[in-house]
């Protein structure tokens, strides 16, 4: 057996119990596909990654890429290479593809669920896989030349890259001093230096399409002041695809990393090594940060999705040591020295640290699914302008959650998956050591946590004058208000109800520090020491609720009789559900008493204090 431990009758679950993604499907845009069609997808991928895809995951760990400075370039472990090639030759890359480009013709919500086998069996795979899909993003933005130049990219299986970062524009990029100047022949010079750009380079691909953003001379400050340039490692026929002459973005280095070690994080030099870097501006507009945002967007939900794959599959390896791991006598027993030793699932806290991973793997895969059936109404266009545009805000609103508490609880909850395993979590004997490693990016890169939060109070609350909100709240207070669960919920729903009244309690007091600042500028500073509080707080509110969502319709099923296989599964929906509004919700209370009460002594003290 390989590391990998996917768990495809939650995806189903999800998918066909829960959100009914199957009444969707075999309609418009998805007429191609039906529920047969859509588990067959998973079930085959899931063949491919518990097999050939995770084969590769330590071997590539231990055995990183190597960089040669003389020839700009960077080369893959062969045995990464191999799974990479059958990933690609099962035509997996079509996933994310409207039918237009060849895709599956499936909605994202199956798209997203088919990824989390990917990410959780070899994340790297899937970064590498990026070039379709930013093609598709060429395709939507770009020229007409440059539609064709996409088609070039999937058909010749090129990689890609998105290149914001430089070392002094992170988190700001608008800092970015990377500059672009006009040719005469309508193409752009690039030049400056970027760094951590994933798969800067790699030998899996014969090109690359480099997605830059740089400042054309001239172009004022900030965010604002960028454009979004195409940049190939190699110039190409622009009717054939045909390679010609190398073009002169070199990657400068690759760096060594604490996990993820497969995926190149490149230093990225455009136009200083004696060849220009050409690049032109997608579709010929300067639009280029709302541009690279249709990427980031897309990213930003596969690194959730990537970080709660990682929690699943580690909490699901963590449950099969624990079940055969013998240690201590039974709490009971413990004074007797003689009593039969049980396994470590007899332990309280062994039990308690099992299902609250349980409850996070689970739940938050529910949260990245439910925001997927979000997309999947803008993917269909399906009902009025108003109801798509409502489900954008949603689908807005919700991507900080997947990817800013995503990542958060995943790598919080990976340390218990290690605990779970004592000393021997770690070593490298076992995956979690790994998974915890390459988990961490999750919560820096696409935004740290603490952009996701700042994200999701001022742009997706405020901006949107919190219409995403209040749909989203209103779903959970009919939720709490229907009698559903035969009212074997009821203290449930109640620590429910009182979850969602805090959370609107810490954003209240958000709203009124940001109002009085108005007089105060000092007071937004309570904000931002409270936003990423307020993010964890509603993460924890909607996982709490799909989890009780789910325990409403696994007692629906238990009451109508299961097999003897599902009885487990659907009793543990409800046990988990009851387990984290009894053990996580309350503690809202306390976070809405801190946000309250709030002050700026944090803010006053001289940073020598620290
Ligand atoms: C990175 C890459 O970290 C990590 C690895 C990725 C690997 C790639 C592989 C991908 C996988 C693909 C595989 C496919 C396989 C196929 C399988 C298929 C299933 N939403 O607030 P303002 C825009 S990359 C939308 O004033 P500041 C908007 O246009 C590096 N748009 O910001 C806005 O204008 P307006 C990632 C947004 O103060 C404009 O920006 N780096 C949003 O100027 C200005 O907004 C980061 O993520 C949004 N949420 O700048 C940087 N927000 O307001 C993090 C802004 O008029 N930093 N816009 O609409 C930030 O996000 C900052 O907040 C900032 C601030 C840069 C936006
Ligand atoms: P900084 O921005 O310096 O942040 C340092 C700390 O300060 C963080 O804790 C942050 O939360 C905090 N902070 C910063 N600003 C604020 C603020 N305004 N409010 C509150 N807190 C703040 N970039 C690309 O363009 N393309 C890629 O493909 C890519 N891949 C990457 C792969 C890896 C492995 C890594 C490590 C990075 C990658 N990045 C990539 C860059 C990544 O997106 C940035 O590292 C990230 O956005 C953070 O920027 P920074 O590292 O400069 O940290």
């Amino acid at each position: 057996m390989g590391h990998y431990k996917s768990n495809v009758r939650d995806l189903e679950f999800n998918l066909f119990e829960v959100f009914k993604v199957q009444e969707r499907l075999g309609k418009g845009v998805l007429a191609e596909s039906d529920e047969d069609t859509a588990r067959g997808v998973l079930a085959e991928l899931n063949n491919l990654a518990v097999g050939p895809l995770a084969e590769s995951f330590a071997d590539a760990d231990r055995n990183p890429p190597v960089y040669d400075p003389k020839t700009f370039s960077a080369t893959l472990p062969e045995s990464f290479k191999k799974s990479y090639k059958a990933l690609w030759d099962g035509e997996w890359w079509r996933l994310g593809l409207p039918n237009e480009l060849g895709g599956f013709g499936l909605p994202p919500t199956v798209q997203w669920a088919a990824s989390e086998l990917i990410l959780g069996a070899n994340p790297a795979l899937f970064m590498y896989m990026a070039g379709p899909n930013f093609a598709m993003i060429v395709h939507k933005n770009g020229t007409e030349e440059q539609q064709r130049w996409a088609q070039i990219m999937i058909d010749r299986a090129w990689g890609a890259t998105m290149v914001l970062t430089e070392p002094d524009a992170g988190s700001d990029v608008g800092a970015g001093r990377t500059k672009a100047v006009k040719q005469e022949d309508g193409s752009w010079h690039i030049d400056g230096v970027k760094r951590f750009i994933t798969s800067g380079d790699q030998d899996l691909t014969e090109n690359i399409m480099h997605l830059v953003l740089a400042r054309p001379e001239g172009h004022g400050p900030g965010t604002k002041g960028l454009s979004l340039f195409l940049v190939p490692k190699f110039h190409f026929d622009s009717e054939t695809g045909e390679l010609g002459e190398r073009n002169g973005a070199f990657v400068t280095n690759v760096e060594h990393k604490m996990g993820l070690k497969v995926s190149t994080t490149c230093e990225l030099t455009f136009g200083q090594h004696g060849t220009p870097a050409k690049g032109w501006l997608l579709g010929e507009v300067h639009d280029g940060i709302a541009q690279m945002f249709q990427v980031i967007e897309y990213a930003r939900m596969m690194v959730g999705t990537k970080a709660i794959a990682t929690l699943s599959t580690g909490y699901l390896n963590a449950l099969d040591y624990a079940k055969e791991r013998v240690q201590g006598a039974d709490l009971p027993n413990m004074l007797d020295k003689a009593a039969p030793r049980v396994t470590i699932t007899h332990h309280p806290d062994v039990r308690r640290s099992l299902m609250l991973q349980k409850c996070y793997a689970e739940g938050l895969r529910a949260v990245y699914l439910y925001n997927a059936t979000f997309q999947d109404q803008v993917w269909t266009q399906e009902g009025d302008e108003e109801s798509i545009k409502l489900a954008e805000r949603v689908n807005d609103l919700l991507l900080p959650i997947v990817k800013g508490v995503g990542s958060e609880r995943a790598t919080e909850q990976l340390v218990q998956s290690l605990q779970t395993f004592g000393g021997s979590g770690f070593l490298q004997d076992y995956p979690i050591e790994q998974y915890l490693r390459d988990a961490k990016i999750d919560s820096l890169y696409e935004g740290t946590t603490a952009i996701q939060s700042l994200d999701f109070f001022f742009r997706k609350i405020i901006r949107d004058k919190g219409q995403g909100l209040a749909f989203l709240a209103g779903e959970i207070t009919k939720f709490i208000e229907a009698e559903g669960g035969n009212g074997r919920l009821k203290q449930e729903r109640a620590l429910l109800k009182q979850a969602l009244e805090d959370v609107q309690g810490i954003l209240g007091a958000l709203v009124g520090y940001l109002t009085s600042s108005q007089e105060d500028p000092r007071n937004i500073y309570k904000v931002g020491q409270h936003s990423v509080r307020l993010l964890m707080a509603a993460g924890d509110l909607v996982v709490g609720w799909l989890l009780q969502r789910q325990a409403e319709i696994a007692i629906a099923k238990l009451d109508d009789g299961v097999s003897a296989k599902d009885k487990g599964f659907y009793e543990g929906k409800v046990v988990a559900a009851s387990f984290f509004a009894k053990n996580v919700l309350p503690e809202l209370s306390a976070a809405r008493k801190i946000v309250e009460s709030a002050d700026n002594d944090l803010m006053d003290a001289d940073e020598s204090v620290f």
